[in-house]
């Protein structure tokens, strides 16, 4: 314990200066560890009364008394469901995690930006490999991008409150953003801004899902493919705030009625929209306004100083329906087919106010009721509270400090920040509960911390103080309660995102998995329940959603669906109209698949014929799924009850090459096969 105690001490002697900063969170992790030891519980201390079963396990495996709790509130009984869903980012192996709450069991992996042969994503498909390069690079040739930086998943929302629709997510790496429609839980598009490369401040939406919102993250010459030495960097580089029209109807981008706005070369980061109160208002943070290019290598700042100097930053104050009008009205330049307003524009129309930020922010969330914007620096020790109503007002009285380098206001500090409250070293995101709690997730720390917000939100006593912290296994980032960037959050759970598990999990190597602790916030205090570990990749953000607001399929609706196109094709093979037509070269097969055949079996072609292949699941059962690959080629789709999948290929290989389903389907599976015999062209 002395060890963590010599931490605490050391800390409170540090002054909070960038530079060591660095040097801080390295010492602070190797405060941990300490604690604890790993994989030996605490000696059992059962209540009274505790069955003798029950106490005799416990006894056996070690466990005491607050151990048995969790795991009666984690446990979910065979046949039963968990009452919340997470969607998590899927960091770098660009999908998204879907996690039953409080089991934390995983569900199901969904592929968007990288090919997942389970799913036949991206791996035979005609219609999924459409889709994954329809987001690819619009520069050079055989670019196509085979992984992403998944951060932010966004629900789709109706007055602010998840409708179970669509789910958006990022790609940080490449300015990519996916829409997943949750009826059958794949993705249906990917679109690349074609003039940001990367991006940060996505995936969020407006209250009503009119808008998909993206900021660049780094700033580069605008648009990104065009050459500009680090020494223009205030003229020729640009962040670009991102308006994505959403179409409901269709559950697709609308790219030709969605438009960017102009922003200074600053790094915008994590955005949020106004709602309720502050409907029509988005709030994204940003660091680097000191605009430091960095240099390390010829003697200048490294990047961590150079974009730490300052005491603040800005974050962005946009009237997102203001930039709608003004964008409607004509008043924007065609940068590579996307209208951009242009940052004079943005300023003369009111579109763009900042307020500074203090110390490095990252998050900024909107409170249930969308009166509060809650902004933390990285290097501080305050979540800082702006008030909506006094945003209005100094905007409506013209009240600023100031402008930027570009001409943006700054409205003034002191009128627009209601409350700063002290929360711990490296508070980076917020969440709420019901009850007019916030939960921020204090990085350096390694804890959650509990507090309460102000009225008219939170009316009882000691409005914007502290309430409790708990330590988390380490290195926090995001944090998600139960519906907890919502109109109408639940409570119950939270979940700490945290970056680092050192200790708490079997080695595996040196790459440790990442944990996801889950915690019981519904009690006087909050318990820690539950380690998941995610070993697939970095999450950032996660949202948790009640089950039962999603209604997924169970089979597709009809036998041929088109999950592209979300209706039957009518190019769909079906049973009785299995057949294989030659023209010249070209040999079109139609296919169908049920328990345990595909029709037809044998397929011979030349060598060099391009083949179309358009296979059905013509299955009604639940879970009937089955699987197409053809050895040697690269090919494995997955057809889900009803599905209808198209395969294209050359027949560039002679020889014999068994096809077979690729899942367990029956008894009879591994009969469920057939042979493409692909005859050699002569004289080859
Ligand atoms: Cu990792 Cu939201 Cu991209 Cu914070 S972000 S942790
Ligand atoms: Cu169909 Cu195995």
């Amino acid at each position: 314990m002395s060890g963590y105690l010599g931490c605490k001490g050391y800390l409170k002697y540090l002054g909070f200066i960038p530079v060591l900063f660095l040097a801080l969170a390295v010492f602070m992790t190797g405060c941990r560890g300490q604690g604890d030891e790993p994989g030996k519980g605490q000696q059992p201390s059962l209540a009274a009364g505790t069955p003798d079963s029950i106490r005799q396990i416990a006894e056996a495996r070690g466990l005491s008394q607050k151990d048995v709790e969790a795991a009666l509130k984690t446990y979910i009984p065979s046949g039963r469901f968990d009452e919340y869903v997470l969607f998590a980012s899927g960091g770098h192996s660009g999908q998204v995690f879907v996690i039953g709450v409080p089991s934390m069991r995983l569900l199901k992996t969904i592929a968007v930006f990288t090919p997942e042969p389970w799913q036949g994503w991206a791996t035979g498909s005609a219609e999924t490999h459409e889709i994954l390069t329809g987001g690819d690079m619009p520069i050079g040739e055989n670019r196509t991008l085979n992984w992403a930086d998944v951060h932010h998943p966004a629900l789709s929302e109706t007055d602010g409150d998840y409708d179970g629709q669509f789910l958006f997510v990022n790609d940080k790496a490449n300015a990519r953003v996916a829409v997943i429609d949750l009826r059958d839980f794949e993705t249906k598009q990917i679109v690349k801004n074609p003039n940001t490369i990367s991006d940060h401040g996505a995936s969020f939406v407006t209250p009503n899902t009119e808008y998909i919102i993206e900021t660049t993250q780094y700033a580069t010459p605008l648009p990104f493919h065009e050459y500009a030495p680090l020494e223009e960097y205030k003229e020729k580089y640009r962040g670009l705030a991102t308006f994505y029209k959403f179409d409901r109807e269709k559950g697709r981008i609308d790219e030709s009625k969605s438009f960017s706005i102009e922003l200074p070369p600053y790094w915008q980061d994590l955005c949020d929209s106004g709602k309720k109160v502050s409907d029509g208002w988005v709030f994204c943070n940003s660091i680097n306004v000191e605009m430091a290019t960095g240099g390390i290598n010829h003697g200048a700042p490294p990047f961590e100083a150079g974009v730490s100097q300052k005491e603040a930053d800005y974050l962005h104050v946009f009237n997102w329906k203001k930039a709608e009008e003004v964008y409607k009205a004509g008043k924007v330049n065609d940068l590579n087919g996307m209208s951009v307003i242009p940052l004079d524009t943005a300023i003369a129309e009111g579109i763009l106010y900042f307020m500074t930020v203090p110390k490095s922010p990252h998050g900024v969330d909107v409170t249930p009721d969308g009166n509060f914007i809650i902004a933390s620096g990285k290097l501080d020790t305050h979540a800082t509270v702006y008030s909506f109503n006094k945003i209005m007002d100094a905007i409506k009285n013209n009240n600023v400090e100031g402008k930027d380098e570009y001409g943006v206001p700054i409205l003034t500090f002191a009128d627009v920040v209601e409350a700063q409250v002290e929360i711990g070293l490296g508070p980076l995101h917020t969440q709420f509960d019901a009850d007019g709690n916030a939960y921020t997730s204090v990085f350096v720390e390694s804890t959650l911390a509990k507090w309460r917000l102000g009225p008219p939100i939170y009316n009882g006593p000691d409005p914007w103080t502290l309430v409790e912290k708990i330590p988390v296994q380490y290195n926090i980032g995001h944090v998600v309660c139960a519906e907890g960037d919502t109109v109408a959050p639940d409570g119950k759970y939270c979940v700490a995102l945290n970056k680092w598990s050192i200790d708490r999990f079997l080695p595996v190597g040196p790459l440790h998995p990442q944990n996801f602790q889950l915690i019981d916030i519904s009690g006087e205090n909050m318990q820690l329940l539950y380690d998941m570990p995610i070993g697939v990749g970095e999450p950032h953000y996660v949202q948790m959603v009640k089950a039962d607001k999603l209604k997924p399929w169970l089979v597709y609706p009809e036998v041929g669906f088109n999950p592209m196109t979300m209706s039957v094709d009518p190019e769909a093979a079906s049973v009785g109209n299995e057949k294989i037509v030659r023209d010249g070269n070209t040999v079109k097969i139609w296919m169908s698949a049920i328990r345990s055949h595909f029709n037809p079996e044998h397929i011979t072609v030349n060598q060099g014929d391009k083949v179309t292949m358009y296979v059905t699941n013509v299955e009604r059962a639940r879970d009937a799924t089955h699987g197409f690959a053809i050895e040697g080629y690269n090919i494995n789709l997955s057809l889900e009850p009803g599905e209808a999948s198209k395969v294209e290929f050359i027949a560039d290989k002679p020889g014999v090459f068994p096809f077979y389903c690729t899942e367990f389907c029956s008894a009879l599976h591994l009969e469920m096969m057939g042979y493409l015999l692909v005859k050699p062209s002569p004289g080859s």
